[in-house]
């Protein structure tokens, strides 16, 4: 990766502080000798860099400890954020920066003889989510501490983030991600946090005055052992613990067992207990029927609640002003057993009436839900639920009574009404409906973007919303500017604070200013630098892991995102193809020079997926070799997509590609990260696509397609597309070569499939959508052609995304969901500055 300098001054020009480096550079060397075991003659680069993030650490801890005895004498609500997803990437130079100490360390690790640039390369990506979902949790962490809103997140500590990326012959192959072989400087274990976790057994029911009465005798007990990892916000005012549960057998040498020489069953209990915590599942791969997959949602649910309801009550001592001390964001229905379990530790072990119990759960609880894909909606086995959780079994038919009762008041006599707001699903083999679940037991349930939480009233969550009128509630989703800006774009972020005044670090609507200098010659030309010199890095690690060199003066156009169909990263390549025909076609002609620019990860068992990384590939062999093209067309597959990877690519990129099939992407949070970065977006009216529209501005946003009714519209009048295709000779031509192996012919059926899928039977519709985004992408050329123009657009993307920064997104849930006070601004200082929630 790039050796570029990371520049990141508080106040650029001003000397540092000699004691404070002094300080510094000591306490990397205690580090370097006391906490690793080496002096500086023998230690390795990654020696350095663990004794480095510890002394960090260090100081990332005193606030910490801070923080947390202010919040707890002050009393104030805790916000908990469930996700099975934490997408965190690395974390050294992220906390260096919002602890101020970038330049300090740059400069004591320089005196010591190492570069910061060159150890923060050695830290693994913690990539412990898939892609936009977790991503968004942890730009919300980041966003929460630096808002000091006091937080927690819960999750699972995998073993094995997602998997790496390796592209052999053109084919995706599948690695564990070993993050933690080398120790993991970040973590805290408490040794002391565990909680114990239940499954399966049996249910008894007693009466007890009158009252049922449930105990559960569970056959099976896993211990969860938290991990903690201090997130740091922005200015270092607030730390928040981010808490990771790892599963261990409750007692790792049975003595029964060991004396009676049984070691293997020994074993395999301890096995059968670490497996919960092993590895990250895939999101794009159905998860139906997968018991372990079930068995991980309530692990984490179980000891994330009983960790949160022991903290009230130490608090507290009752659990009735549970909604006024904690609220719960569930992110998306992984989390959705925390409704039973909840109901569960209210009912069955503190007594409670259900009826009150049922209150404090809904007022304590909301869900945010991340895609409105059928195949993509959680639902469970009733017959596996039996065996794993029979009492929260139990709890969730008498939920359902209650809920059906209320259906009935509501609609009577209507039995579609009620079959569809069920948290059974009755058609073929029952099934627990998470959504549902999730859904009844939140006082607010939100959509990621405008468009996304206007569906879901109008379609999954129809019925529902008819019942529970006014739960529904969008909160478009934002990313961290410190990750996403300032650390990804050091140049830009030069120029910004130049341009903008410092303030513009914590007052992101200060980019406003930049609206002024968008058509200034001088200032366009200082932008376009700092975007060339991006574009220089990113050649040159295309070159590095590639071989393939490109021309850094040529449009970067980048599609990054899992791979999948209904992102259409085809349409992108069958559009490649049919360029580079026209270009065949005229190799005279004034052709703009791009660089398609592809990466993302498929999941293992998502073969189409997999298929069309292929075709991307053969593509790129055919197109990168063919001289007719004098190197005005390139296409890279860059393997292993992560969030280092991204932070590399996106301060390069020129276009954005967001094309996604209208009505498919609940929102989309790369887009921003590109906008953001001055990439110009080529897209649909999905998502929040229709948001940046919104603020950029029309003209600074290529617009093309279907809009989400069309989509269904058409979708009615079935998927044929022969006549599409006819009616559009580039595309016949294009899709033809595709289907006659023109780009394998060592194999000319190899995509057979994709043409067949694309003329016949293909729901995300890219031939219907085909002839705009030519012509869109041609229009792009067009405006590429005159640089000013160009620029103006780039420039002012930059200047009117500051609504997308997450400071705004957790500003929002904090007066509208959760009833918390936030820091007004992150400089301000506490107590004065605090601006209380809207209810709170
Ligand atoms: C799951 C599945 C499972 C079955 C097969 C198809 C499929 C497709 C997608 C998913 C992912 C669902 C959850 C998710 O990751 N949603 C993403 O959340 C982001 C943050 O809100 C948002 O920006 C993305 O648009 C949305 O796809």
């Amino acid at each position: 990766m790039s050796d570029q300098p990371l520049q990141h001054d508080p106040r650029p020009g001003e000397p540092l502080d000699e004691l404070q480096l002094a300080e510094i550079k000591g306490a990397i060397l205690a580090k370097l000798r006391l906490a690793i075991g080496k002096d500086a003659g023998m230690a390795t680069k990654r020696d350095w860099y663990m004794a480095a993030a510890l002394a960090l650490r260090d100081r990332i801890v005193h606030r910490w400890l801070t923080t947390e005895k202010q919040s707890y004498d002050a009393g104030r609500k805790r916000v908990y954020y469930l996700s099975l997803e934490f997408l965190i990437g690395r974390l050294f130079t992220d906390a260096l920066n919002n602890m101020g100490l970038l330049p300090m360390f740059e400069t004591a690790l320089g005196d010591l003889g190492v570069g910061l640039s060159e150890l923060r390369r050695l830290e693994p990506d913690a990539a412990l989510g898939n892609g936009g979902l977790g991503r968004l949790a942890a730009c919300f962490m980041e966003s929460m501490a630096t808002l000091s809103i006091p937080a927690f997140g819960y999750g699972i500590r995998y073993d094995f983030g997602l998997f790496r990326q390796i592209i052999s012959h053109g084919l995706q192959q599948e690695y564990p991600d070993e993050w933690l072989s080398f120790g993991n400087p970040w973590e805290f274990q408490r040794p002391e946090v565990v909680h114990h976790v239940h499954f399966g057994g049996h249910v008894e029911h007693a009466d007890e005055r009158g009252r049922d009465r449930a105990v559960w005798h569970p056959a099976e007990t896993v211990e969860a052992i938290a991990y903690d990892t201090p997130i740091v916000g922005w200015r270092g005012q607030h730390v928040n613990a981010l808490r990771l549960w790892s599963a261990r057998a409750p007692d790792p040498l049975d003595l029964d067992v060991f004396n009676s020489g049984d070691y293997i069953s020994a074993s395999a209990e301890q096995a059968r207990a670490e497996a919960i915590c092993k590895f990250l599942y895939p999101n794009d791969e159905s998860a139906a029927g997968r018991e372990l997959r079930l068995r991980q949602e309530f692990f984490f649910v179980s000891a994330s609640l009983q960790d949160l309801v022991e903290r009230h009550l130490a608090a507290d001592g009752q659990l009735r002003s549970l909604p006024q001390k904690v609220a719960v964001q569930l992110n998306d229905t992984h989390p959705s057993l925390a409704v039973t379990e909840l109901m569960r530790i209210l009912v069955d072990l503190h007594n409670f009436r259900w009826e009150e119990a049922w209150k404090i759960t809904v007022a304590t609880f909301s869900y945010t839900n991340h895609t409105l894909l059928p195949e993509a909606l959680e639902t469970w086995p009733v017959e596996l639920f039996e065996r794993l959780l029979p009492r929260h079994l139990e709890i969730i038919y008498r939920i359902n009574v209650h809920h059906l009762a209320l259906a009935e008041a509501r609609c009577p006599g209507d039995i579609d009404f009620r079959a569809s707001v069920s948290l059974i699903d009755e058609r073929g083999g029952r099934k627990v409906r998470m959504g549902q679940l999730a859904f009844v037991g939140s006082h607010r349930i939100n959509g990621v973007s405008a468009m996304h939480s206007e569906l879901m009233k109008e379609t999954v969550f129809h019925d529902l919303n008819h019942l529970y009128p006014s739960r529904i509630t969008n909160k478009t989703n934002g990313i961290t500017f410190r990750r996403w800006l300032m650390l990804a774009n050091p140049r830009l972020t030069a120029l910004l604070r130049e341009t903008c005044g410092e303030a513009v670090l914590d007052d992101f609507s200060l980019l406003e200013k930049l609206e002024d200098l968008a058509s200034d010659n001088a200032f366009q030309q200082r932008f376009r630098d700092v975007k060339h010199h991006n574009k220089l890095a990113l050649a040159r690690l295309i070159a590095e892991r590639l071989g393939t060199k490109v021309d850094p003066s040529a449009l970067f156009d980048v599609q990054i995102k899992r791979i999948h169909e209904y992102k259409r990263q085809l349409l992108n390549i069958v559009e490649t193809v049919a360029l580079y025909q026209a270009m065949k076609d005229e190799p005279d002609r004034n052709w703009a020079s791009r660089v398609k620019i592809f990466a993302g990860k498929a999941a293992a068992s998502y073969h189409y997926a997999k298929l069309i990384i292929k075709l991307i590939n053969d593509v790129a062999n055919t197109v990168n070799n063919d001289p007719d093209l004098r190197g005005r067309l390139k296409v890279i597959f860059l393997p292993d997509y992560n969030v280092s990877l991204a932070e590399v690519i996106i301060p390069a990129a020129d276009l954005s590609e967001q094309i996604s099939t209208a009505g498919m992407e609940a929102s989309g949070t790369g887009n921003m990260k590109l906008a953001l970065n001055g990439a110009v977006t080529i897209g649909t009216l999905d998502g929040a696509n229709i948001e940046i529209r919104d603020h950029v501005g029309a003209e600074n946003i290529a617009i093309f397609g279907m809009e989400a009714d069309d989509v269904m519209i058409r979708r009615k009048q079935g998927l044929d597309a022969t006549d599409i295709i006819k009616r559009s000779p580039r595309l016949s031509r294009a899709v033809a070569a595709i289907e006659n192996g023109e780009f394998s012919p060592e194999e000319p059926n190899r995509f057979a499939r994709i043409a067949e899928a694309i003329r016949f039977h293909d729901p995300y519709m890219v031939a219907a959508d085909f002839d705009s985004y030519y012509e869109a992408q041609r229009s792009v050329d067009a405006r590429w052609q005159v640089m000013p123009a160009w620029t103006r657009a780039s420039i002012l993307n930059v200047a009117r995304m500051a609504w997308f920064s997450s400071d705004r997104t957790i500003r929002e849930y904090a007066e509208d969901i959760w009833h918390v006070p936030v820091r007004r601004s992150p400089s301000a200082t506490q107590g004065k500055g605090f601006q209380r929630g809207a209810g709170g």
